[in-house]
């Protein structure tokens, strides 16, 4: 099928990218794009070009699965097609409709003229797939809005809707009626009086004003913002280059050097991991059996506790739209729950997220009520009362008396069996998990745990309201702890055994977070609340869990954590900030002496964090085999955004593969040997190990199920 469609009017070619779902500029497409160019230059009739996306879109950029194999040495890319703009004699015109990004928007800046629809967004987030815009992106943005804001605008990888980039001279108009004859238009005047308008004519600017002798300040400040190149940060870093070679050096020499700085970025590990995650998060719904089923629209709901998590998870339905109404006997809870509705909404105004009216309107969507019968008109209602079974299966037969037929009753457990709440009803295929992570309002994962008998146009509603949510939601099957929490018990109790070895708390967290997790286990711990880790644990003692004595200690010594003031940290009066305490590590020798741990000096930070990422990655490898999780992938994604796990490298999963999962192998295999048999290789690590396969290729053909 032709990726490019051609129609002459009145002098102006007018070619319409048109490759499903999102216009993509994959090789093939610029090939043909190249091939439609070189005939209109060869045309003396054909007097101007118009770019126009079929689709309801323009293009969402470069197809970025050409960039995860080697490039074909013969390759025709999108910078070929605009090297062939660039040097065209034809007047070139870009009519944006909705999205315009990354190669997309390099293309039409290489236009003389840029239309776009109101509601179009224009950007350059190449930073956020670990590359750089490659295309000239980073040579003539430079050239239309300064040096500055350029780079302030790609560092963040975020697009700007069209009125604003008219105002920063962007575009040149935000067209309110037909777009295409818009530019048809323009282009009929253009070619009969205006000049071409390239932007590699134009000289580069820091900013209005800033004279070019601050060049030296403005580029070492940018350095200073972006993280360590080992940390998440090499892109950052080049694009700050590329953009003082826009400033120093004549447009050509500054594209030639953008493009060896892409070469060397596109094939670099952290691009790879972060285009590993873009495709995996975009999987996670594509679930075998979902394809048929056709999910409920939800127009209400409700909650049942307003507690924290209840709260946080009505404030989510607020911010989506969706009117909640949350269940709670306790007076005094109500108050505080309103409060925290409230302050959450007025610093969504105070930071200019929000109006007044909107915060108010979202506000009055949430309303609070003792009386259950309030939830008969909900399409889905989550309980989030206390994480105890009993209380759960009461609340979820009082839910099944009260609401509509169709409803969805949902639990927000993390870690309690769906089968047993499910059992209390009479509508299990209506009754999954809907785990939120805390602080509900804020945290983007959301694990949809389905039941034995969850049907699937129950969990096809799940992913769709997911969306609605603006959560990133990953399918678990119904076992202990779902997939994060189960494979964060093995983390933490290598965390709390290399403590009873001897390694200070605060060397275990800072071993981790130079590997790059947001916050060390202990603490993440405390933060969540010791409490909350020994309740799981308790339950989990059941099942012939880790021996996690520190936990009863520092509970008995009403050390929770944060809110208590200390818990394997110490903290000021009002500060969050962790401070080591001797006391903890004494603590930890007791334990470990009673326990009979030998003490080590000899822990270096390699072993910290291979004991512990190994730990995680044994453990999903155990999901996987017993079909807990779908995909690697799912739990890369779980893993990235629930756990702060370092998104360059790729989630739990990929970071094997990228080590080699013989090797990760190896080393579980010598713990194994040396710390007992909790360190058993999952059989699905031994099978791919001696395979010589990756975990990201297995199951891939659940995808495309
Ligand atoms: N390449 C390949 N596939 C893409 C794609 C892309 N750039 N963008 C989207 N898709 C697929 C996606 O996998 C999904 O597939 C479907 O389209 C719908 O996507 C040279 C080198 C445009 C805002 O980073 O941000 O240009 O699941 O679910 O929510 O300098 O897609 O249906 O099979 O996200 O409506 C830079 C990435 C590329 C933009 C639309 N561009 N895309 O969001 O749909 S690098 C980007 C997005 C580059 C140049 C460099 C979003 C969207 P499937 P979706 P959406």
């Amino acid at each position: 099928m032709a990726l490019i469609r051609s129609q002459d009017r009145e002098g102006v070619r007018l070619l319409t990218l048109d490759h499903p779902p999102v216009n993509a500029l994959s090789f093939a497409l610029s090939k043909e794009l190249l091939a439609a160019i070189a005939s209109a230059e060869a045309q003396a009739s054909v007097r101007a070009v118009v770019f126009s996306g079929a689709n309801g879109i323009f293009s969402a950029g470069a197809d970025v699965n050409d960039f995860r194999d080697e490039m074909p040495a013969d390759a025709t890319t999108i910078r070929d097609v605009i090297a062939a703009v660039e040097r065209g004699g034809k007047t070139y015109i870009a009519a944006i409709e909705s999205t315009a990004m990354g190669g997309a928007l390099e293309l039409a800046l290489a236009c003389d003229y840029r239309l776009a629809a109101p509601r179009s967004k224009l950007g350059l987030p190449e930073i956020r797939l670990g590359i750089i815009p490659g295309a000239g992106g980073t040579q003539r943005l430079p050239r239309v809005i300064g040096a500055q804001a350029a780079l302030e605008m790609m560092l963040k990888g975020e697009s700007i809707p069209a009125e604003e980039a008219k105002r920063r001279g962007l575009i040149d108009e935000v067209v309110e009626g037909d777009l295409v004859e818009a530019a048809l238009a323009l282009a009929a005047r253009a070619i009969q009086s205006e000049p071409k308008r390239r932007l590699s004519q134009r000289k580069v600017e820091i900013a209005a004003g800033v004279h070019a002798f601050a060049l030296p300040y403005v580029v070492a400040q940018a350095h200073k913002m972006c993280p360590p190149e080992d940390r998440g940060g090499l892109a950052a870093h080049k694009l700050v280059d590329a953009v003082q070679a826009a400033f120093e050096l004549p447009f050509e020499r500054g594209l030639a050097r953008e493009y060896r700085l892409f070469d060397q970025l596109v094939r670099s590990a952290p691009a790879q991991a972060l285009m590993h995650l873009f495709f995996a998060e975009r999987e996670l719904a594509k679930v075998p059996g979902l394809s048929g089923a056709q999910a409920r629209e939800i127009e209400k709901a409700g909650v049942v506790g307003g507690g924290t998590m209840g709260t946080g998870i009505a404030i989510t339905f607020a911010n989506a739209g969706i009117p909640v109404t949350v269940i709670e006997p306790a007076e005094e809870q109500v108050e505080k729950a309103k409060q925290m509705v409230f302050g959450m909404f007025m610093h969504q105004v105070q930071r200019g997220r929000l109006t007044q009216e909107e915060a108010w309107r979202r506000g009055q969507s949430i309303v609070f009520s003792d009386d259950y019968g309030e939830l008969g008109d909900a399409d889905v209602v989550i309980e989030a009362v206390f994480e105890q079974l009993d209380l759960k299966r009461h609340v979820f037969e009082r839910l099944d008396a009260v609401t509509k037929a169709g409803a969805i009753l949902a639990s927000n457990t993390s870690t309690l069996d769906i089968d047993a709440m499910a059992a209390v009803t009479s509508r299990p295929q209506q009754v999954l998990g809907l785990h939120f992570f805390a602080p509900a309002n804020i945290m983007k994962l959301l694990e949809i745990v389905r039941g034995a008998q969850t049907a699937p146009q129950t969990l096809a509603t799940a992913f769709k309201l997911a969306k609605t949510l603006r959560k990133v939601a990953v399918l678990s099957g119904n076992a202990f702890g779902f997939i994060g929490n189960r494979m964060l018990f093995d983390y933490a109790r290598e965390a709390v055994y290399l403590a009873e070895e001897g390694v200070p708390p605060h060397r275990v967290d800072a071993a981790l977070k130079e590997f790059g997790m947001a916050m060390g286990p202990f603490a993440m711990f405390d933060l969540s609340g010791i409490d909350v880790f020994r309740n799981v644990q308790l339950v989990r003692r059941e099942k012939g869990a880790a021996r996690t004595a520190i936990v009863e200690r520092l509970c008995a010594l009403r050390r929770f954590g944060q809110k208590s003031g200390a818990g394997f940290y110490r903290y000021e009066k009002g500060s969050r900030d962790p401070v080591p305490d001797p006391e903890t590590e004494r603590l930890f020798a007791e334990e470990a002496a009673k326990a009979g741990v030998e003490r080590r000096q000899d822990v270096s930070d390699e072993e910290i964090v291979s004991r512990t990422i190994y730990a995680l990655i044994n453990a999903g490898a155990n999901l996987l085999h017993d079909g807990v999780a779908l995909r690697s992938g799912d739990i890369d994604v779980a893993y990235i955004y629930g756990y702060g796990f370092p998104p360059h490298r790729g989630g739990p999963m990929w970071y094997a593969d990228e080590l080699g999962v013989a090797e990760v192998l190896d080393g579980v295999m010598r713990f194994r040997q040396r710390l007992g048999e909790h360190w058993e290789p999952s059989p699905l690590l031994v099978e791919i190990a001696r395979g010589g396969g990756t975990f990201a290729e297995h199951g891939k053909e659940l995808t495309h199920a």
